[in-house]
C-alpha cells in the first residue's frame, strides 16, 4: 500500500523521469550486476538517435581517476563497473539537458561522497523534515525486510548513484549502542545487499561507550586491551556480513555524547582504536570536529583548539569531518579555520543538505549558493587560492583520503524530501561531491529541466516558450533563494538567533534561567545600548587569529570585513556607517524587509507558471511559499523589534512597519 501510494505521487520520481522509447543497441565487454544497470539504464532513458551502437568499455586508462570515466559521442570508457554506470548517468544528463556529448574526461573531486543520516533506531529523524526514516521503524515488524523496504532503497540507490553518491550512513551521529546488535546488523546487511550494485557503501555511527553498554565491559577506554579486543571482534562480525563495509562515523565528547575524554584520551587515541579494527579489512573512521562546551572560550574558536595539536597523530584511515562553519550549520557562516591548517590529516567537508537552520520543510531555499561559497572561500594557507574546494580536494594538499559528506534530507514523504524544491538540495550536493567547481546556476539549471520539463501535457512539449517562462524565472528564484532567507532571518553576519531548540523561527530574546549560555541567541547576538554582533578580533574572542594571516588581517579589519561577515567577527554601534551610507541600525532594517520582499516576490514568481506544473506540484509548492512568506514577516517584525529595544532608534520610513 505504502509503494502504490509513493508511486502514484508526482514529485516521488526525482529527477528520474522517463526516457524516450527509442531503442539502441549497447554492447558491453563485460558482465556484472552494475554494468547489468548500467545498460538498463541506457536503454530505457536514450533520447538521441535511435538504432545507433554504443560500447561500454571496461579498459585502464591513466586519466581515469577512480570511479572516472571518459566520455564521447557513441562510448563510455571506465576503469571500472561503477565508472561505467557514473558515465551513463552523465550522457543521459547531458541529452536531457541539451549539453553538448563530446569527447571529455570526467573524474569526482572527493573519493568519499557520503550522506549522513541522521535517523534514529525507532525511525525518528533527528532534524528530519521528510518524515520517519527509510531504514527503520519501531514495533514488532521492525527487522523485518519487506518488499517495499526493497523497492525503496533500490529507488534510493539508483537516485544516488545518479549523481555520484557512493557512500551512506544509515543512523543518527547521537547514536545508539544497539546499531551493533545482531538483529541490527542483519537489517544492515540487508540494505547494504540492495545498494552494492549502485556503488553505495554502507557505513554506521557507533556510539563510544558500545563495550561498556553492550558488550558487558566494565570500561570503553581506548587503552583497555578487552575494550580494544571487543571492537576488533565487532568489526570482524560486521564484515562477515558486509565484506564492503565502509567505517564508522563517530561523535565524541560532542553535546553529551560518550568518547575517549572520559577516560583521558585524547580524539586521536579513540579515533585509532576504531581506525586499527577496521583497517584489516579496508574500512575508514570519519571523526567529527564538532565539539563544544560550555566555557569561557568563543564556541566558535573550540574545534580548532582541540584538534590542531592533534594534526599528524590520526592513523591514515581516519578522516577528520569538520562542519563548514565554526558554529553550526547557520544561514551563512565564514568557513572552519580547520580548513587547509591541518596539513597532516585527511579533512573532510560536512555540509547539511536537510534544512535545520534554513526554514526546514517549509521554506524555499536552494542551498547551492552557500556550498559554492564555502567551496569557494580562500583559507590562504598555502597563497592565494588555497580555497576549501582546493585545500580538502587533493589538488593543493596531498590528503590518504579525499571525501565530503552532506546530512540527508530523505525520509518516508511521498517526494522524498518533504518540500519538492529540498529535492534540489540533494542533487545539488550529489553533483558538488563529484565536480566541486560546478556552479550553482548549472546544478539550478540541470535540476530544473530533468524535472519540470517533459514531464506532462503541461510542459516544454507543448510550451515552446518553457525556457523563457518557466526555466529563467524559477531558477532565478532558487538562486536568490538563500541571500533572501539570509536577509529576513539573519543577516550581516548575525547568527544562531533561533527560537529555543527547534531551530526554525525567531527567538534572539530566547534565554531561560539555568540554560547553557553557548545554546541561548544572546550569548551570539551580543546585543546591547551600544550596538550589535560578536567582537571575534584581538579584542575580543580572537577568533580570527585561527585563520591565516591574511584572512585574519581581512576580518580583522571593518573595512575589509566582507559586510556578511560583519556582526560574525565586530561589536559595532548602531549608528555605525555601512558601505551603503546607511547606519549599521537602518541597514539591519533594509536587510530584513528586503528579505521579507524577495519571498513575497517568489510567490508572484510561482503563481505565474501554474500553466507549466502540473497541478500537484504547482499547489504543493504555492502552499509553501505562502507559509515561508509569513514566515519570513514574522522573522523581520520580530527580530527588528527586539533589537529596537537597544537601539532605540525609529524604524526607517520606507520600510514596512513591524506589527
Ligand atoms: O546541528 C546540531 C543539531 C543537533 C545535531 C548536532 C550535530 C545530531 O542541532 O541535532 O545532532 O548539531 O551535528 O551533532
Amino acid at each position: 500500500f505504502i509503494s502504490m501510494h509513493l508511486f502514484a505521487e508526482n514529485g516521488h520520481q526525482l529527477w528520474l523521469r522517463s526516457g524516450s522509447g527509442k531503442s539502441i543497441n549497447v554492447v558491453c565487454n563485460k558482465k556484472s550486476s552494475t554494468l547489468n544497470i548500467a545498460e538498463e539504464e541506457l536503454k530505457s532513458g536514450w533520447k538521441g538517435q535511435a538504432g545507433k551502437n554504443i560500447y561500454l568499455i571496461i579498459k585502464r586508462d591513466d586519466l581515469i581517476k577512480g570511479d572516472g570515466f571518459i566520455l564521447s559521442d557513441n562510448k563510455i570508457q571506465a576503469n571500472t563497473d561503477l565508472g561505467i554506470l557514473y558515465g551513463v548517468y552523465e550522457l543521459l544528463r547531458r541529452q536531457n539537458v541539451g549539453d553538448d556529448i563530446k569527447f571529455d574526461v570526467c573524474n569526482p573531486a572527493y573519493e568519499y561522497r557520503v550522506l549522513n543520516h541522521w535517523d534514529n533506531l525507532d525511525g525518528t529523524i533527528e532534524r528530519g523534515y521528510a518524515g520517519n526514516s527509510i531504514f527503520w521503524r519501531d514495533g514488532e515488524d521492525a527487522f523485518v525486510v519487506k518488499e517495499e523496504d526493497k523497492v525503496l532503497w533500490q529507488e534510493y540507490a539508483r537516485a544516488n548513484a545518479s549523481i555520484g553518491i557512493n557512500g551512506t550512513v544509515l543512523n543518527n551521529v547521537n547514536a545508539s549502542p544497539e546499531m551493533l546488535t545482531h538483529n541490527v546488523l542483519n537489517r544492515v546487511k540487508a540494505i547494504a545487499d540492495i545498494l552494492r550494485p549502485y556503488g553505495i557503501k554502507t557505513y554506521l555511527s557507533i556510539k563510544f561507550s558500545s563495550p561498556s553498554m553492550i558488550g558487558g565491559l566494565e570500561t570503553s577506554d581506548p587503552f583497555d586491551s578487552k575494550v580494544n579486543e571487543w571492537w576488533n571482534e565487532k568489526a570482524k562480525e560486521i564484515y562477515q556480513l558486509i565484506p564492503d563495509f565502509g567505517g564508522f562515523l563517530v561523535k565524541a565528547n560532542s553535546e553529551g555524547q560518550p568518547g575517549p575524554q572520559d577516560y583521558g584520551r585524547t580524539h586521536a587515541d579513540g579515533a585509532n582504536m576504531l581506525a586499527d579494527a577496521v583497517k584489516p579489512y579496508g574500512g575508514v573512521i570519519m571523526w567529527r570536529a564538532f565539539v563544544y562546551q560550555t566555557s569561557e572560550e568563543d564556541r566558535a574558536k573550540q574545534a580548532y583548539n582541540e584538534f590542531m595539536p592533534l594534526d599528524g597523530q590520526f592513523r591514515d584511515n581516519v578522516i577528520i569531518q569538520v562542519k563548514n562553519g565554526p558554529i553550526d550549520f547557520q544561514p551563512r557562516e565564514p568557513f572552519s579555520p580547520l580548513f587547509g591548517a591541518m596539513k597532516s590529516s585527511s579533512i573532510m567537508p560536512e555540509i547539511q543538505i536537510t534544512q535545520e537552520y534554513l526554514g526546514q520543510g517549509i521554506h524555499l531555499v536552494f542551498l547551492a549558493p552557500m556550498w559554492e561559497e564555502f567551496l569557494k572561500s580562500d583559507t590562504y594557507r598555502k597563497g592565494k587560492g588555497s580555497t576549501i574546494a582546493n585545500c580538502t580536494d587533493g589538488s593543493l594538499i596531498t590528503q590518504k583520503y579525499t571525501a565530503i559528506a552532506g546530512v540527508s534530507n530523505i525520509g518516508l514523504d511521498a517526494n522524498w524530501c518533504g518540500h519538492l524544491f529540498a529535492q534540489a538540495n540533494w542533487y545539488a550536493f550529489g553533483r558538488l561531491a563529484w565536480n566541486n567547481s560546478l556552479t550553482s546556476e548549472q546544478i539550478a539549471n540541470e535540476w530544473l529541466i530533468q524535472t519540470f520539463k517533459n514531464t506532462d501535457q503541461k510542459s516544454a512539449i507543448f510550451n515552446p516558450d518553457w525556457e523563457l517562462n518557466f526555466l529563467k524565472p524559477i531558477k532565478q528564484m532558487m538562486l536568490d533563494s538563500r541571500e533572501a532567507a539570509v536577509n529576513y532571518m539573519m543577516p550581516l553576519g548575525l547568527h544562531h538567533i533561533f527560537a529555543a531548540e527547534e531551530h526554525y523561527g525567531p527567538g534572539p530574546w530566547w534565554a531561560p534561567k539555568g540554560i547553557r549560555k553557548d545554546w541561548t541567541p544572546p550569548y551570539y547576538h551580543q546585543a546591547d545600548s551600544v550596538g550589535i554582533g560578536f567582537n571575534r578580533t584581538a579584542t575580543g574572542s580572537n577568533g580570527v587569529c585561527q585563520y591565516s594571516e591574511n584572512v585574519s588581517l581581512l576580518f580583522s579589519n571593518t573595512i575589509t570585513c566582507p559586510e556578511m561577515y560583519l556582526l560574525w567577527f565586530h561589536h559595532l554601534s548602531w549608528t555605525y556607517k555601512m558601505k551603503s551610507g546607511r547606519t549599521l541600525w537602518d541597514e539591519l532594517c533594509y536587510r530584513y524587509d528586503s528579505g521579507v520582499k524577495q519571498v513575497r516576490h517568489f510567490q508572484t514568481v510561482w503563481d505565474k507558471v501554474q500553466p507549466y506544473v502540473d497541478f500537484q506540484r504547482f499547489f504543493h509548492v504555492q502552499r509553501k511559499l505562502r507559509e515561508q512568506s509569513r514566515n519570513a514577516q514574522l522573522w523581520k517584525d520580530a527580530c527588528l523589534l527586539y533589537f529596537q529595544q537597544y537601539s532605540h532608534l525609529p524604524i526607517p520610513y520606507d520600510i514596512e512597519r513591524p506589527v
